[in-house]
């Protein structure tokens, strides 16, 4: 078999996806998913400059050759919006592998280990009723772990609070990234969201019971020494897991969190490379790793980090926001129901207007969710959706303190 074309399909049902579409002579095609939020264009660009003439009349049954050849051949190695781009062709080609096989992806990758995956969804509140209202409804809707975002006072406009005004004056809605010319401005005072989180989960803690898993993003906005006592502090209240407690480019950052708190640690969303969280493995400084097929490199990257995390104990949260397109979330979950270590499967749902582009094969039934038994991927892109939306500009927004110092967002 030979590829015979490679489409870069950029579109906008609620926010933007960038979609590689591999055509073989067979008239075999795979689907991969380069979304790089706030910085779509460029993997396209990359795509279509750099990639398509490489992959024209290549073997797409050869998967690791092609992406070794993508990796070493670009000499620039790694960074987000290549490995976006190889992950892109990686996912395509073990779609059509699949597709080829007769067979799902998770098939070819091991089979099954278990009988689906268990998420987590998301609940947030401006004050304690209106969180329990949002955990409650997650619950209703059959997550038995959920991540729990809250507002704090004295600070505007917080990452992952839904129903919070934000500093552009809308609501997100988890949507962080919005479609402004230019990136909204947030702020943030690190003692003030110290302070304010133990009670919350003390809170969570005491109306829910024991049972439920809680989780928390700190969105990289500790020093290590702030995210050690807010692990400290969370204990009593039994954290899954702790997220992105520092910023993600320091991987000796966790030693010093590791040895003042026993919460759980994940982290990984912005990795690109096995590099990137290689130490965090061998030295036990994690839990779960957060990194999310699309920027990761694909397919391949996720499952041999994950079978090397196994020596380690070491378990998967793979990063599943909206911004993961359903192709992306489908790569990640043919992962998570192959491998003997998986943790936990992020679900947002995406959007009707997104799953009317992307036609999906996913079942979510008692908060397990499966990719279903289609051959390949089980996504399918209905191109005639796409074209109904076009690409618009969308920025994630950044952080202020209160003296006007830029801080992580
Ligand atoms: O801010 O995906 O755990 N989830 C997150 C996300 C990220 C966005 C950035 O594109 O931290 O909401
Ligand atoms: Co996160």
């Amino acid at each position: 078999m030979k590829i015979v074309a490679v489409d870069v399909v950029v579109t906008s049902p609620t926010r933007n996806f960038v979609t590689l579409k591999v055509t073989t002579d067979e008239g075999v095609t795979g689907l991969g998913d380069a979304t790089l939020n706030g910085r779509e264009l460029s993997v396209a660009a990359y795509l279509k400059e750099h990639v398509v003439p490489l992959l024209l009349n290549r073997d797409p049954a050869n998967i690791e050759d092609t992406w070794q050849f993508l990796y070493r051949s670009g000499y620039w190695r790694r960074g987000p919006v290549t490995m976006a781009a190889i992950a892109a062709v990686d996912m395509a080609l073990w779609d059509i592998k699949g597709k080829v096989a007769g067979m799902p992806v998770y098939q070819l990758l091991g089979g099954a280990s278990r009988r689906g995956l268990s998420t987590y969804g998301h609940a947030s509140g401006r004050d304690l009723p209106e969180l329990f209202d949002s955990i409650r409804h997650e619950k209703e809707h059959g997550f038995s772990a959920i991540r729990v975002q809250t507002s704090v006072p004295g600070i505007t406009a917080l990452y992952g609070v839904a129903a919070q005004t934000q500093a552009s004056g809308e609501r997100y809605d988890y949507e962080p990234a919005q479609r402004t010319a230019l990136p909204v401005e947030e702020d943030w005072d690190t003692r003030a969201y110290l302070r304010h989180l133990p009670g919350v989960f003390e809170a969570v803690r005491h109306e829910f019971g024991p049972d439920l898993a809680l989780l928390h993003d700190g969105h990289h906005r500790m020093t290590p020494l702030q995210a050690a006592r807010l692990g400290k502090d969370l204990e009593p209240y039994d954290l899954f897991w702790l997220e992105d407690c520092t910023p993600a480019e320091n991987q000796e950052a966790l030693r010093l969190v590791r040895q003042h708190t026993t919460t759980p640690l994940a982290i990984g969303e912005v990795f690109n490379s096995i590099y990137d969280i290689k130490d965090l493995i061998t030295e036990q400084l994690i839990d779960y790793v957060r990194c999310a097929s699309t920027h990761f490199g694909g397919i391949s990257p996720l499952k041999k980090v994950m079978d090397f995390a196994a020596v380690y104990q070491v378990k998967s949260g793979f990063h599943g926001p909206t911004d993961v397109s359903p192709v992306g979330l489908a790569a990640q979950m043919h992962v998570g129901m192959a491998i003997h270590n998986f943790g936990l499967q992020e679900y947002m749902e995406h959007s009707e207007r997104t799953n009317a582009v992307f036609e999906q094969s996913l079942t979510f039934v008692d908060g397990l969710l499966h990719p279903g038994d289609q051959p390949g991927l089980g996504v399918e892109l209905n191109e005639e959706e796409a074209a109904k939306y076009a690409y618009q500009p969308a920025y994630l927004p950044y952080n202020r303190l209160a003296d006007g110092t830029v801080h992580d967002w």
